[in-house]
Parts: C-alpha cells; sequence; structure tokens
C-alpha cells in the first residue's frame, strides 16, 4: 500500500497537558515509524481554554480547536475520540462517543469507579457489535521490556508464579508545600496514588501473568492532608490516598505484594516488577526501561545469574520500528506504539488491548483495596474472579479461559 492507499482516520483528543502532549506525538510517530493502514490525521484538539489549547494546537499541529467536547464528537471529520482528561470525565465522554460511533482511547484509570467503569464497558460491547473499537491506555505494557517480559512468562519459561512482586513509587509529594491539584480531589481523581499509579502495575502485572487477581489485603494513608492552592491563595484539602500497600493473590495462586505511593523519597518514576517462578525470574525496573532481567534455573550452576537483557534487537517487541541494537527509547514510544496497535486493530476489524473490560478489572481491584483499607486490612475478594479464598488452584490463559494447573 503506499501512503496515497491508506484510508485516513480523524482524531479528536479531547484534553492537552501531559497526557495530551504524549498522546500527540504518538500519534504523529505511529505513523512516521508505523506506517499503519489507517493515516491517522490530527483534526481536533479539545479545551474549555480556547488560547490555551490553539497553543497546544499550534506547537502539535493539530488542525482545529474546540472547547466544547460535544462538539468534537460531532464532528463528521472525527472518526476516534482520545480521552486524556481527569476521571472524573471519562465515563460521560466515552460513552457519548461510543454512541455516535465514534472509536474511543481513554486515558487510565478508566474511571472514578467501578459503577461508572462498568457502564463504560456495556456502552463498549454495545458499540463493539458496529465494529467500532474502544481501547484503556495502559502504556506501559508496550514497553518493549515488558512486553517481552509477557512473552516469556506465557512461554514457560519462569515456569510456575509462585511471586508477584509490584511496586510504582514517585516522590513529587515528598514537599509538603508542593501545590494542590486534581490529582488530590476524589471528586475529580477517584482516588490518589492507588488509582493514579497503583492502577498501572495491577493492570501491567495482570498483563505479564495472563492472570487475575483474585483477593487483597490492603492498608493506606493520606501523609500530608491539606496543600497550598496554586497560586498560594488559601489550602485545598486532599481527600485521596498518598500512599497504598497491599497484599494480593493471583488466580494461578501465586502471593503478591503491591506498592503505590507518591512519597518514594529520591525514587522519580521507579516501575519495578519481580516474578518468580519454578523454573526462574523476570525483573523489571522502568527507571532502566530499556532492560530485562532474567534467570534461568535451567542453566548450569556454574554460569548461573540474572542475565541483563537488552530489549534493543529488531526481534524484540515493537523495536524493529525505531533505531539499531543499542540506541534505546524512553517513556515516550509507548504511546506511538499504543496509537500504532489502535489504528491496526480497527483496520483490522480485530479487538483492541487493553479493552474496556481490562480496564473495569482494575477498577475492581481498586476497589477491593479501597474496601479493605476502610476494615483494618481484612481480606477482600475481587469481584468478578469467582474466588474467595486466598488462592485457587485454577489459572487462566491470556484469554482468560480457565484452565486447571498442571
Ligand atoms: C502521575 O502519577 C503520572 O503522570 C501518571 O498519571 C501516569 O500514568 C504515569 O505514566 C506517569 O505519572
Amino acid at each position: 500500500m503506499t501512503h496515497a492507499d491508506r484510508a485516513p482516520i480523524g482524531i479528536g483528543m479531547i484534553g492537552y497537558a501531559f497526557m495530551g502532549m504524549a498522546h500527540s506525538q504518538g500519534w504523529r510517530n505511529a505513523k512516521s515509524f508505523f506506517d499503519p493502514k489507517l493515516e491517522p490525521r490530527l483534526v481536533a484538539l479539545g479545551g474549555r481554554d480556547r488560547t490555551a489549547a490553539e497553543e497546544m494546537a499550534r506547537r502539535f499541529d493539530w488542525q482545529q480547536v474546540e472547547t466544547d467536547w460535544r462538539a468534537l464528537i460531532a464532528r463528521d471529520d472525527v472518526g476516534l475520540v482520545d480521552i486524556c482528561t481527569p476521571g472524573d470525565t471519562h465515563a460521560e465522554i466515552a460513552i457519548a462517543a461510543l454512541a455516535a460511533g465514534k472509536h474511543v482511547l481513554c486515558e487510565k484509570p478508566l474511571a472514578n469507579s467501578v459503577a461508572e467503569a462498568e457502564r463504560m464497558t456495556e456502552a463498549a460491547e454495545r458499540a463493539r457489535a458496529d465494529g467500532v473499537k474502544a481501547m484503556v491506555g495502559f502504556t506501559y505494557r508496550r514497553v518493549p521490556a515488558l512486553a517481552l517480559a509477557r512473552r516469556l512468562v506465557l512461554g514457560g519459561r519462569i515456569g510456575r508464579l509462585r511471586h508477584v512482586r509490584a511496586q510504582y513509587l514517585q516522590d513529587w509529594l515528598t514537599d509538603p508545600d508542593a501545590p494542590y491539584s486534581w490529582r488530590l480531589d476524589a471528586n475529580r481523581a477517584g482516588s490518589g496514588a492507588l488509582g493514579d499509579i497503583g492502577a498501572h502495575v495491577i493492570d501491567l502485572t495482570q498483563f505479564l501473568t495472563g492472570e487475575h487477581i483474585t483477593g487483597v489485603s490492603a492498608t493506606m494513608d493520606t501523609f500530608v492532608p491539606e496543600r497550598p492552592l496554586p497560586g498560594g491563595d488559601g489550602t485545598g484539602q486532599v481527600t485521596v490516598d498518598d500512599a497504598a500497600v497491599f497484599l494480593g493473590r493471583f488466580s494461578g495462586g501465586a502471593m503478591a505484594t503491591f506498592e503505590a505511593t507518591r512519597y518514594a523519597t529520591g525514587r522519580k518514576n521507579a516501575i519495578r516488577i519481580e516474578l518468580n517462578g519454578t523454573e526462574g525470574s523476570l525483573a523489571f525496573d522502568f527507571e532502566d526501561m530499556n532492560t530485562l532481567r532474567f534467570f534461568d534455573s535451567s542453566v548450569p550452576t556454574e554460569t548461573q545469574g540474572f542475565t541483563r537483557i537488552l530489549v534493543t534487537e529488531p526481534t524484540h517487541p515493537y523495536l524493529g520500528a525505531w533505531w539499531p541494537p543499542g540506541h534505546l527509547l524512553g517513556y515516550e514510544h509507548g504511546f506511538s506504539h499504543q496509537a500504532a496497535d489502535l489504528l491496526t486493530a480497527i483496520a483490522d476489524g480485530t479487538d483492541p488491548e487493553p479493552s474496556f473490560a481490562d480496564g473495569l478489572r482494575v477498577q475492581r481491584v481498586v476497589a477491593a483495596v479501597q474496601a479493605s483499607a476502610a476494615t483494618d486490612s481484612q481480606w477482600v475478594p475481587v469481584d468478578g474472579t469467582g474466588s474467595g479464598d486466598t488462592g485457587s488452584t485454577g489459572t487462566t490463559d491470556s484469554a482468560g479461559t480457565a484452565r486447571e494447573v498442571a
């Protein structure tokens, strides 16, 4: 196919802050480096502040600005709505966009509650019958080292999973004078570290293992209850968690520990995951995101050890589209991978992942963590996983089909 043969698809993006910027370059680089069957056209940027939105449209080459998201969705030249707004707006916008026959990419977490996530998932299922696709933006699945890790786990290279250890560590709220923002308001964000960064490691560990978290025991805390409003005019009440720590069980029986905090002083964006199995282990740290550490128990003892795989070969996930080996990727590349995979799914008529149902599964774990933390860390089964105990003998493959563990 030549570029002339590629059907265009108009993108309408709502929101233009950090995620809006990350998505904007993602669409452009997906077109350039992955040359998808559908060619994204950045037709409309949505933002209530016209001046600010027009400045971002100029910088990121969006053709026009809409100050009302409903008008953006109604445009005939918009075929895909990209939602980059705070969580309290995801449900209304996504459900309206799907009803209008527009494909949807919605930033994570999918919603601020299970109820909202269920309504969004139902809307996505209805739209799917008409060939309309929906994806939630857990981009870390598309870090090549993590995509490789999943390939190794599902290929049996670490055997049966015994332990999952997952942390998402940031420190941008360690300073009590760091200003108030929408992320600290439960009405806007739904929850704090738990739903913002905890959601990433909940999704990631379920993605890497092909299994579901079936129950949790949790504790949460808010260390700084109020913060100065931007501009220094008074303070805002922090109504979300600053940190969440929880135990979990996976559907195959593995034991899990999770941490999500914005007070890990010195840790800037450290997603640390280690999986221990009967035949080996995998370890990853986003602050060294181009490498994956792999311990293979089948290697003779005298040369055993965690090997450091530099995940930059053309045969590694996504790498064939980028640079020669060793030239490293960054945080932003996951957004190009996300855009390319969504465009390919739409063109091929397949179902993009993570789906809204995957986002709902994350939301149910978030709700179980909140319920457990509110009841002195009592064990809380995760709705929809069918397991009330602390560990089942069954497991599920990547399609979520239950099968007995050998
Ligand atoms: C803030 O914690 C944040 O921007 C998250 O919202 C993103 O999902 C993560 O990728 C980086 O940190």
